[in-house]
């Protein structure tokens, strides 16, 4: 056989007539006598192969009409257009070598959503968590990009930790050999340790929260992007945001056409997404909220319902400012305008998908940082090495954490976050 082409790279220059080999696995097929329909698909496309009793050996024929849908397969045969294939093309079988035979398939069209989780390793075969896997690297390699082209050093924290970044509550606890350890929820501390030796830091790890709520944005495992940069205030921090937010989308539109179109996420929506971004304070909104019926006051956080209501009608992503601090997490500036508040920002994204970055400017002064943690009834002890940035030549800076299956979830309209991520891990679900 001649070596296989990728069915996307035949797709992108067919030759009528000219001899084509392609591998991968059937994702259809109907056979009726002497004539079997098969649609392949490999990791880029699908293509329609048909397969005649008497063009190819007999026993190769048999395989052929014997192979169940998954089954892997080799068909070489020579290129022929199909009005009525679903590429407009197909491949009319010469040869055809089955490679790996299938059971019945566990996954059938319509399927329900147990089913499926408990199936996923064979679920992300499928045609739409192809696509978002693909638009999941885009996003991911665009971001290292953009990050590298402005200076920024790709740094490796650890994932064993004994800090809470993010408060006690969603804590992983392990145990770690005689004493007790947690799994990260930020690589914030770390990365602030890392600005004074390389000023401006980005790591991409995965962070751990023990939610216990069943949310449709929230996972106990997810990819997290931090930033960390000094010399840089809070205005800086959000500017970052939302060029690091556009060159991602910026790349996702350029490399992902098909994957976007077969998610169902319109390309021009995408295109608008360009810096500025909106910015509004937590003030403002809690004023905008009221005006549309929320029972909300200054001081209570934000919830999906709110945050939805704030920017299902919006196009551009928008940063809410200026949280109260009890909302807020001990280690942000608190802002000398407004001491009620801390100089931090919330990224949500358009069309009511909810945050998809948290950000802020850091606390510089000791005194304060200490008071907040004993006043949460936090043990200093784990937190020195910490303090001891703020006494070793400390300088303003700020970083944020961006949550990548969030923007995922955005950009290819999922219901659940779930299904930004091949193998999810919620409070209901470790297996498989
Ligand atoms: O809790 S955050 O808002 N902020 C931090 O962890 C900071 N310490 C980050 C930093 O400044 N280096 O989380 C940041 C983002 C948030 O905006 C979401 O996009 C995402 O992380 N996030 C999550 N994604 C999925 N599932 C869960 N449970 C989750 N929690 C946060």
């Amino acid at each position: 056989m001649c070596s296989p082409l990728q069915i996307k790279k035949l797709l992108d220059s067919p030759i009528v007539g000219a001899e084509a080999t392609v591998r991968g696995w059937i994702y259809r097929t109907r056979s009726s006598g002497r004539i079997v329909f098969a649609v392949v698909r490999d990791s880029t496309g699908i293509i329609q192969v048909t397969i005649k009793k008497g063009a190819l050996p007999d026993d190769e024929f048999e395989h052929a009409v014997g192979s169940p849908i998954e089954s892997s397969v080799i068909v070489k045969g020579i290129l022929a257009e199909d009005k009525r294939a679903p590429s407009g093309y197909e491949i009319r079988a010469t040869e055809f070598k089955l490679v790996g035979s299938s059971q019945p398939f566990p996954i059938t069209e319509y399927q329900s959503e147990e089913l499926l989780l408990d199936n996923r390793h064979l679920w992300i075969r499928s045609r739409e968590q192809n696509a978002v896997m693909k638009i999941k690297g885009s996003a991911m390699k665009a971001a290292r990009e953009w990050l590298d082209g402005q200076g920024f050093t790709e740094v490796t924290p650890p994932i064993f930790t004994q800090n809470a970044c993010e408060g006690g509550v969603t804590l992983f606890k392990l145990k770690y050999f005689d004493r007790e350890a947690y799994l990260s929820q930020s690589a914030q501390m770390y990365l602030e340790a890392l600005i004074f030796s390389l000023e401006k830091v980005y790591s991409i790890t995965p962070s751990f929260r023990a939610e216990k709520s069943r949310t449709t944005r929230h996972l106990t495992e997810y990819w997290h992007l931090e930033l960390e940069e000094a010399w840089t205030d809070n205005v800086g921090n959000m500017k970052i945001q939302e060029e690091l937010v556009s060159a991602m989308i910026a790349k996702i539109v350029e490399e992902r056409k098909e994957e976007l179109k077969l998610v169902g996420r319109d390309i021009e929506q995408l295109k608008k997404i360009v810096p500025p971004f909106n910015r509004v304070t937590y003030a403002q909104t809690i004023e905008r909220l009221k005006q549309k019926d929320f029972k909300i006051e200054w001081g209570e956080d934000l919830g999906a319902p709110e945050e939805r209501a704030v920017t299902a009608d919006e196009a551009l992503p928008t940063f809410i400012t200026n949280y109260p601090k009890e909302c807020k997490a001990f280690y942000m500036k608190e802002d000398p305008e407004d001491p009620r508040t801390y100089k931090c920002a919330d990224l949500l994204a358009p069309e009511g998908y909810g945050e998809i970055i948290g950000g802020s400017e850091r606390e510089t002064d000791i005194t304060k940082i200490l008071e907040r943690l004993e006043s949460q009834c936090v043990p200093v002890d784990s937190y020195q090495w910490y303090l001891d940035l703020r006494k070793y030549g400390s300088v303003p800076h700020s970083g944020f954490g961006l949550g990548i299956e969030r923007i995922v979830r955005w950009v290819c309209k999922l219901e659940h976050i779930r299904d930004a991520v091949p193998f999810p891990r919620t409070v209901a679900r470790v297996y498989p």
